[in-house]
């Protein structure tokens, strides 16, 4: 036997990643099927995007209780979080327990990159190679690569020869970086910018924070959770998932039925106020048309704003920071600790970089037009290539060598974001197509598991070899997709990841189904019941 053929190792199913998604289907195949099943992780251990994201300040903005595992009740039971928002080392615990706990690690590779898969059609096995020059074949290849999980660096000329050191957010050093006595320019303020920033601003002698859109933020009110909290949410946790079932969101509170207009300008305040006092994205539950109508959007919008212009006190900055271009919400909207606070601190400075653009790197630092900022640290919080990214930079080639790169050239293209026509027995657990990132992602992970395992354990019991979209069925998701996006106003924020836009060069779709969560699972689930409608099957 020669070493090449000795390499190729033969499993019933492959994963590939080893975060929330990857570890639940392991768990799901081997123990609940009996499959042998191996997983490929590019990290050194379990997390997925928190094994990744350790900046400073990384959190989750699903509240604790809600973002874990429900298919189990004894990890319900033993699992204590202790924050309101789990921070990235607390989520890194749970799932090393998850881990430990259900004995997954024996069938994870740790420290392997998928590079490609590549479908057989003679064997209806797919062949997957490592970075490392690994073979493995499989019936089954699930991706559970995440969505955020390809760094975006931005091509700044110069940044070969800054003098200082980078790094962006979603490739943080392990060992943490010391910003102390040190001039920090931060790029961006997304989501993780804006939980970045007030952590930096805390040690560095100086942080600059370069803007190119100015993002609404509401407080997150982070706390230590009460013995009380924790009690309740076990006690009621049937009751807890039964909202995050029936919302739109997955998150643990529903939202309002009411209509911006229903009530009075003074009762809407009062509204606002008491969400934003509570703090989290409860704020975007407030009214049931907020994402759906432009004039009800803009009372939010217009509430954030003042409460920007209130809490910054230099006027020239607040009003940088509340020129905001687009419906709150329709980006993804960030909660934050003291983000808008920090622009107080003498140590802290604002660059509006749409006025003034980033031209390059120099070894000294960040210049724009009109002048050059002295740095010691660039930090990228610059987002991610989301959703295709994680899938296109693997060479997934299915039937007759049709790669997936180019069925997907004008943008994501699959049945109910699970499978895509042409890829026989290929599942991709929140992928475009699916809620997901519009979604409390445990929620959305859990359901597209199941899925995949109740599907394949129908193909097993049926004596089915081979499950594949058909083409039409394709089709007309890629529709609703469209509708469903449409139907709301999040196409309207121009600059969104959802849309691609971040991205030079990638195709503008939108690519998450936004038609919510509850819908998008009776909507599976109905297709399942009616014998897989829109799947073909072959033996
Ligand atoms: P986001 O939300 O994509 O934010 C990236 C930020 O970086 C955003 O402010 C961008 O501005 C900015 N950006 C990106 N490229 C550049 C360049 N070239 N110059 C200046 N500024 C730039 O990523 P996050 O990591 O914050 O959040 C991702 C998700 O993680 C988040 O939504 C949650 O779901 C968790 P732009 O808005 O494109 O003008």
């Amino acid at each position: 036997m020669t070493d090449a053929a000795r390499r190729v190792a033969e499993f019933d199913a492959l994963i590939i990643g080893a975060g929330f998604s990857g570890l639940y289907q392991l768990y799901s195949l081997r123990d609940r099927l009996g499959l042998s099943v191996q997983v490929l992780e590019a990290g050194e251990g379990v997390g997925g995007t928190w094994y990744w994201n350790r900046y400073p300040g990384a959190r989750c903005d699903s509240e604790s209780h809600s973002y874990c595992y429900t298919f189990s009740r004894e990890l319900l039971e033993e699992w204590q979080w202790t924050e309101r928002y789990p921070g990235d080392a607390e989520i890194r615990r749970y799932l090393d327990h998850v881990a430990d706990r259900f004995d997954l690690r024996r069938d994870i590779r740790f420290g392997t990159r998928v590079s490609s898969a590549h479908y057989d059609a003679a064997t209806n096995r797919w062949r997957v190679t490592t970075d490392k020059g690994d073979q493995f074949t499989a019936q089954f290849l699930v991706t559970a690569v995440g969505c955020l999980s390809t760094a975006n660096v931005p091509n700044i000329p110069g940044l070969e020869h800054f003098a200082g050191r980078w790094f962006h957010t979603g490739q943080w050093p392990h060992e943490g970086v010391d910003f102390t006595g040190k001039r920090v320019g931060q790029i961006g303020t997304g989501s993780t910018g804006i939980q970045a920033a007030p952590v930096i601003a805390e040690t560095a002698a100086h942080l600059t924070v370069f803007q190119r859109t100015a993002n609404y933020s509401v407080p997150a009110r982070n706390a230590p959770l009460t013995d009380e909290f924790q009690r309740w949410a076990k006690e009621h946790f049937d009751e807890v998932r039964q909202v995050m079932h029936s919302t739109t969101n997955g998150h643990p509170f529903a939202i309002d039925r009411r209509c911006v207009f229903d009530v009075t300008p003074e009762e809407r305040a009062q509204i606002y106020e008491a969400a934003w006092q509570k703090g989290g994205l409860q704020f975007r539950a407030t009214f049931h048309d907020l994402l759906l109508s432009k004039a009800s959007n803009d009372t939010a919008a217009d509430f954030i704003r003042h409460k920007i212009r209130s809490i910054v006190k230099d006027p020239v900055t607040a009003e940088k920071l509340a020129d905001i271009d687009h419906p709150y919400a329709a980006k993804r909207p960030p909660i934050d600790t003291d983000y808008f606070e920090t622009f107080n601190r003498a140590n802290v400075s604002l660059v509006d970089v749409r006025a003034d653009p980033i031209e390059a790197i120099t070894p000294l630092g960040i210049r724009t037009r009109a002048a050059e900022y002295p740095l010691d640290l660039i930090v990228f919080a610059t987002g991610f290539d989301a959703m295709t990214g994680p899938l296109l930079r693997m060479d997934i080639r299915g039937r007759d060598g049709l790669t997936l790169a180019e069925l997907w050239k004008a943008g994501p293209r699959n049945y109910l974001g699970l499978q895509v026509a042409g890829f026989p027995n290929l599942f991709t657990i929140t992928g475009p197509g699916s809620p997901s990132v519009l979604c409390n992602m445990p929620v959305a992970i859990e359901q597209h598991v199941e899925w995949i395992t109740d599907c394949i354990a129908h193909m097993r019991s049926h004596g089915l070899t081979r499950v594949e979209a058909e083409t039409e069925a394709m089709d007309g998701w890629v529709a609703e997709v469209n509708a469903a996006a449409n139907a709301t106003l999040l196409p309207q924020a121009h600059h969104s990841w959802y849309l691609g836009a971040n991205v030079p060069g990638k195709p503008r779709v939108f690519m998450p189904y936004a038609g919510g969560m509850a819908r998008y699972r009776k909507i599976c689930t109905e297709v399942a019941a009616k014998g897989y409608q829109g799947f073909a099957f072959g033996s």
